[in-house]
């Protein structure tokens, strides 16, 4: 509108004119086209919410109490979340719109195409598909929600399983305990049978390749171009990898009274999936020093770390409307085991599902799902629209409390909470190691490798029902260099029994760049802000830390990711951190290797 004013005085300059005329008639269309963009996303952004909100509180009850009456509340509020999402009329005015795209505000671009991904999960040009997927959903969910596992004909909660796995030097135990965790995978396998099909159908039907093609479109990338990430994460990663398989094979063969096997047997490690080799250095165990906690004084020193850094402190109803603690005696509910984070109205009200028990492995899971926490509380904000509260990409969100989760494994932090004795003597090395072992480097080669590629293949590629054990193990082995207790059949499917592959499908990668991210963050924060050494440092009581991991989160999805990595670290996504900070391990390890085969092939 100013333009054409301003063009209407320059009216006698004769040879400006047919410009300016030029310019304000594009520049008329591009405002009516921002317009109609603008008008169409403010609905758009609230009905999204109000029904995303919706399906939320119906997913929480369903998740928290398993009862057919929640089964199916949360089925029907599913539906009303993609009528809307995936509306006719919503797709259609979106693709249009993106159809101009470049005359469009890039935050507008950001939000139509997020509405195109939200449809594409439920798209109602096909809705009898839409419903058959929610209620195979709904059902699956339900069936791992209510599992219950057993160790000779009694029942065992999964926190019992992992404090077994933990702490039995029983060979036989082990096995019969890890044996039990694979219980869940045969009944879960018809309804993941059901459902590969029902979510690449889905995914077709607004043109994506598959599911797995669905999901990495949120990167902004192709699945060849994440497959191809993976794989050069592991490539970086594999000289390190090898030592430490060398390693731990040699302790843990000592620790059992066993010739040292080639490849790791899945029931000498302590977690049910190999995933983090959690506990096998002794003098950074710092599961006695949380003997006598509470599992509240866990949830409190998380968020006390957090608003030390200047965040600020969680809301009030995420203490009463969270379920943070396992089922007391006598509890007849059944819920889900797993930790997660809710957004439940993309506002203030913000829960947490855990179980969790005063150990390492909760005190860490914790500080994982308060990064979800703020990460939500950063981006509630009005400049931020509900489409777009969501991390810069997935792993972003996961990666920040995982490395906020690194940080309060800092022996001078625990030290000062009076976890670790004033007079403890940490051991860098040893320390090194267990960051190494139990939270970052066997966990790409089973994120990246086992899990990536295993969900690749069942959605992208079609792998037959009859090969699925069977390539689960295989990639086991190649990836992780490790092997089951004994021959799996294709009457198991393990797969199934890791939450993920059934309510949070062709996701897993993100968990491995959230790590390869977790370091690129610290490696910034320890050189930039701390000026400290990586692997000696204190974030705690830092607002200059907090004021720059905000920063990052408060943009929510509002600029490319790429973009907010490089702003914020100045390098893009990179392994170059991580490797650097186990230099010094890699160094300790070569020495303590000497002589020994490297590897398992
Ligand atoms: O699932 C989780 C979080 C919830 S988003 C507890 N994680 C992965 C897992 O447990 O397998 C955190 C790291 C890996
Ligand atoms: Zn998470």
């Amino acid at each position: 509108m100013k333009l054409l004013s301003d063009s209407a005085s320059s009216r006698r300059t004769g040879v400006i004119l047919p410009l300016l005329l030029a310019i304000s008639t594009s520049v008329t269309a591009s405002t009516a086209l921002q317009d109609r963009a603008d008008q169409f996303l403010n609905l758009a952004n609230e009905a999204y919410r109000a029904l995303y909100r919706v399906n939320s509180e119906a997913q929480w009850a369903a998740m928290t109490d398993v009862t057919p009456a929640h089964d199916a509340a949360s089925e029907t509020a599913g539906k009303a979340l993609a009528a809307f999402n995936g509306n006719p009329a919503v797709i259609r005015e979106a693709k249009a719109l993106l159809d101009h795209r470049s005359e469009l505000a890039p935050i507008t671009v950001r939000q139509l195409e997020k509405a195109l991904l939200n449809a594409a999960e439920g798209p109602m040009t096909n809705p009898e598909l839409v419903a058959a997927r929610i209620a195979a959903e709904t059902q699956q969910a339900s069936t791992l929600n209510s599992f219950v596992f057993s160790l000779r004909d009694k029942p065992i909660t999964a926190n019992e399983i992992d404090n077994l796995l933990q702490s039995s030097t029983d060979l036989a135990e082990r096995r019969a305990v890890w044996e039990a965790s694979k219980q869940s995978g045969p009944a879960l396998k018809p309804g993941l049978i059901k459902l590969r099909d029902l979510r690449n159908g889905v995914a077709r039907e607004l043109g994506h390749s598959d599911y797995f093609g669905l999901q990495v479109a949120g990167y902004g990338m192709s699945t060849a171009e994440m497959l191809s990430l993976q794989q050069s994460f592991m490539r970086d990663l594999k000289p390190l990898y090898l030592q430490l398989h060398t390693w731990v094979k040699h302790k843990l063969a000592q620790k059992y009274g066993q010739p040292v096997p080639k490849l790791i047997p899945a029931h000498w490690l302590n977690n049910r999936w190999s995933q983090n080799w959690v506990g096998i250095v002794e003098a950074a165990n710092l599961d006695p020093y949380f003997k006598g906690r509470s599992a509240e004084w866990i949830v409190k020193t998380a968020e006390d770390f957090y608003v030390g850094m200047g965040f600020p402190k969680l809301p009030a109803t995420f203490w009463t409307l969270s379920d943070l603690y396992p089922l007391k005696q006598g509890e007849t509910r059944k819920k889900n085991t797993h930790g997660s984070c809710w957004h439940v109205d993309l506002g203030n009200d913000i829960r947490s599902l855990m179980s969790v028990e005063p150990n390492t492995q909760w005190f860490e899971t914790t500080h994982h799902e308060l990064g979800h926490a703020y990460y939500f509380m950063a981006y509630t904000r009005p400049e931020v629209p509900p489409l777009l509260r969501i991390g810069a990409n997935p792993a972003f969100h996961e990666g920040m409390g995982e490395l906020i989760s690194l940080a309060s494994g800092s022996p001078a932090y625990l030290q000062s909470l009076g976890i670790l004795p004033a007079d403890y003597k940490a051991d860098e090395i040893d320390f090194l190691l267990n960051d190494a072992l139990a939270n970052s480097v066997p966990f790409i080669f089973w994120s990246s490798g086992t899990m990536t590629h295993w969900e690749a293949d069942i959605y992208a590629r079609g792998l037959s029902p009859e090969q699925w054990n069977a390539r689960w193990w295989q990639y086991v082995r190649e990836f992780q260099g490790v092997e089951p207790p004994t021959q799996r059949g294709e009457e198991y499917c393990d797969a199934a029994t890791k939450t993920h592959i059934n309510d949070n499908p062709a996701y897993y990668y993100s968990y491995a760049v959230a790590t390869v991210l977790k370091f690129q963050f610290h490696d910034h924060i320890v050189r930039r802000i701390l000026k400290q050494p990586p692997q000696r440092c204190n974030y705690a009581k830092n607002a200059e830390v907090g004021g720059f991991l905000r920063n990052v989160m408060r943009k929510g999805g509002t600029e490319d990711w790429r973009k907010v990595l490089r702003e914020a670290t100045g390098e893009d996504l990179s392994t170059r951190a991580m490797v650097e900070y186990f230099k010094p391990l890699m160094t300790w390890l070569q020495e303590q290797n000497q002589g020994r085969p490297i590897g398992w092939e």
